[in-house]
């Protein structure tokens, strides 16, 4: 008989956490899953614990309690609001990452996920296409991080046989959660401007093209990967996925094509250099070779789902007041 999985979720309430906890609910039940984040969801419909996963205790008593057989690890500072506190960044990034490693090795956790991002390149690597492997030289101390926990994951892997996987996020984009603190976030915040048909000011300059993905995709990367058999893996520290590119003209040529009157003005700030060190698109062959990973939207499917959502959502809350 196969055993039920027991499903722990850190940052549950976040832009990713959020998605792919109801995401777990279908698929293991609503009762295998613990979403878990350092406030309180109000409106979260299943188990719902706080958690700083800074404290190992807590956490330890969470997972040995629930009996938890997978955890995903989603609790991190990202890129922009990082560098506002570069040592309270890293500490947070690998010291909650430290933690969720040691209680799955004690507790004998079966698969561990550890999320990083194309954050882990840096100005040296090729912009287009780059490549799996490549020297990592990030700038950002969130892709500081990312680095070495990419490295520890693989540590973990090869010395404690810690079954942990992980994806290169790109900017992720979903109409349920706004994200919080990325250098990617213009990509959601763009549609709210408009579906209220109001102009968007965007803090990078309309030519910088940056790897991103659909929601969707994202979440489903992240199920395929974890499903994928242990032998299919040949990475251990962490795959690149690729959705899309494009640039904040292209996008905002994509909304004009529903809303031809949209306009985005441009006024980089402090995220512009960030972006300037990133990919612009990513070769994920590798992925694609082991776990047949296959991304399906691209920027015009995206846009037109973002915009039906957003209107849909807005429409119902106008409703309920
Ligand atoms: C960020 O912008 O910091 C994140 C990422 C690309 O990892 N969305």
């Amino acid at each position: 008989m196969i055993k039920q999985e027991k499903i722990l979720i850190t940052g549950a309430n976040g832009q990713l956490g959020s998605v792919l906890a109801k995401r777990l609910q279908e698929k293991h039940g609503v009762n295998n899953v613990v979403a878990t984040d350092i406030v309180a969801d109000e409106d979260f419909v299943g188990n719902f614990e706080i958690l700083d996963v800074l404290d190992f205790e807590r956490l330890k008593s969470i997972v040995i309690q629930n009996e938890i057989t997978q955890i995903y690890h989603l609790a991190a500072i990202l890129s922009a609001s990082g560098e506002k506190h570069p040592k309270r960044t890293w500490d947070i990034n690998t010291k909650t990452l430290f933690n969720v490693l040691d209680v799955s090795v004690i507790q004998n956790v079966n698969k561990l996920f550890f999320p990083s991002s194309i954050a882990v390149y840096g100005t040296n690597a090729p912009k287009i296409n780059t490549p799996q492997s490549y020297e990592l030289t990030p700038t950002t101390v969130y892709g500081i991080s990312k680095v070495a926990g990419e490295n520890w994951a693989k540590y973990y892997f090869d010395n404690y046989d810690l079954d942990i996987r992980s994806v290169r996020y790109p900017g992720v984009i979903g109409h349920q959660t706004l994200p919080g603190g990325g250098t990617t976030d213009y990509a959601v915040d763009i549609f709210y401007k408009a579906i209220n048909e109001t102009n968007f000011e965007c803090f990078l300059s309309k030519n910088t093209t940056l790897p991103m993905i659909y929601m969707d995709d994202a979440i489903r990367a992240t199920i395929e990967l974890m499903d994928a058999p242990k032998k299919s893996i040949s990475i251990r520290t962490s795959y690149n996925i690729a959705g899309m590119s494009f640039s904040p003209e292209e996008l905002t040529y994509a909304i004009q094509k529903i809303y031809p009157n949209f306009k985005t003005l441009y006024k980089p700030d402090f995220r512009q250099k960030i972006a300037s060190s990133w990919p612009s698109s990513i070769d994920d062959s590798v992925a694609k070779k082991d776990w047949n990973w296959n991304p399906l939207f691209g920027i015009d499917e995206m846009t037109k789902i973002m915009i039906e959502e957003l209107k849909l959502k807005q429409k119902t809350k106008l409703q309920k007041t």
